[in-house]
């Protein structure tokens, strides 16, 4: 589309109806809802993800395996020195790619139920390229600041991720926009929130609006160490501001094959795609 017709229609009431015909020209179409055939346990979870956004599922790993993870995180920080990443504005340290550098986060990449949940999710086989490890800590610059409300992609994310610290408010827990990853809700949210033509950052004046409608949609995920959180990230999230201590996680990003690719490399550094 020509720059200047896109500039006017950026802030235009076209935004959001516009948005969503490309996000589904792109190839966003709801969910392929074909589980039936599961087992009980798997079926629920899938619906959740489907009607919600996201299933949680407390304890997933043990205090002891918590541990050994943290323990695991800090050490392959430490070793892994040249590919890590810190931002100190969020007080952020991540390794994308961990498993590959990492047996016991290898175990979680792999994990053939998260897998299966991903392929059934996704209706095609969507494997997890890399894993990120992320150990936030509140600083002095950090203390008042979120990660800023946005959605990870305007085609389809999906992503397990799995606190290995206790998450209360104050942790930095997940947030998210109950069913704002629904087709009905791209339409309806982009409205409400006057959010811009295929934006994917989402200012904090239109989650105020969004959640001002309905106060209930808003999911803030605190959980014990081993918590697992399955959540389709297309919908409207956050990682809120930690004000105190720090906070360990796994993320696996679940991925069409299509996306997979040496280009990962580009926006999640050296060990994101191995080849
Ligand atoms: O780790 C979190 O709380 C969520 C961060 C986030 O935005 C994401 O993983 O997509
Ligand atoms: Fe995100």
């Amino acid at each position: 589309m020509e720059n200047s017709i896109k500039e006017k229609i950026k802030h235009s009431p076209l935004a959001a109806p516009l948005t969503l015909a490309r996000m589904v020209g792109a190839g966003y179409c709801g969910y392929p809802g074909k589980w039936e055939g599961e087992e009980q346990q798997v079926q629920e979870t899938l619906n959740s993800i489907k009607e919600n956004g996201y299933y949680i599922i407390p304890a997933y790993y043990s205090v002891e395996r918590c541990q050994d993870l943290r323990d695991e995180i800090d050490r392959q920080f430490e070793e892994n020195k040249d590919k890590t990443s810190h931002d100190d504005l969020i007080g952020d340290t991540r390794l994308f790619g961990a498993e590959k550098v990492s047996k016991s986060i290898n175990k979680f990449n792999q994990d053939p139920h998260l897998q299966k949940l991903s392929d059934l999710y996704h209706g095609e086989h969507a494997p997890a390229p890399f894993t990120l490890a992320a150990r936030l800590e509140c600083n002095e610059i950090n203390k008042d600041k979120d990660h800023g409300w946005h959605r990870d992609s305007l085609r389809r994310q999906f992503k397990a991720i799995i606190y290995l610290s206790d998450v209360s408010e104050d942790n930095g827990p997940l947030q998210y926009i109950t069913g704002s990853h629904h087709m009905r809700n791209i339409l309806a949210d982009g409205l409400q929130g006057r959010i811009p033509y295929m934006s994917s950052a989402i200012a904090p004046e239109s989650a105020e609006k969004i959640l001002a409608k309905n106060p209930a949609r808003l999911k803030t995920v605190i959980g014990g160490e081993g918590t697992l959180i399955l959540v389709d990230t297309t919908g409207i999230h956050r990682g809120s501001t930690i004000q105190t201590g720090k906070r360990y996680a796994l993320t696996n990003y679940y991925m069409f094959e299509d996306q997979i690719g040496p280009r990962l490399n580009e926006y999640f550094g050296p060990l994101a795609y191995a080849g």
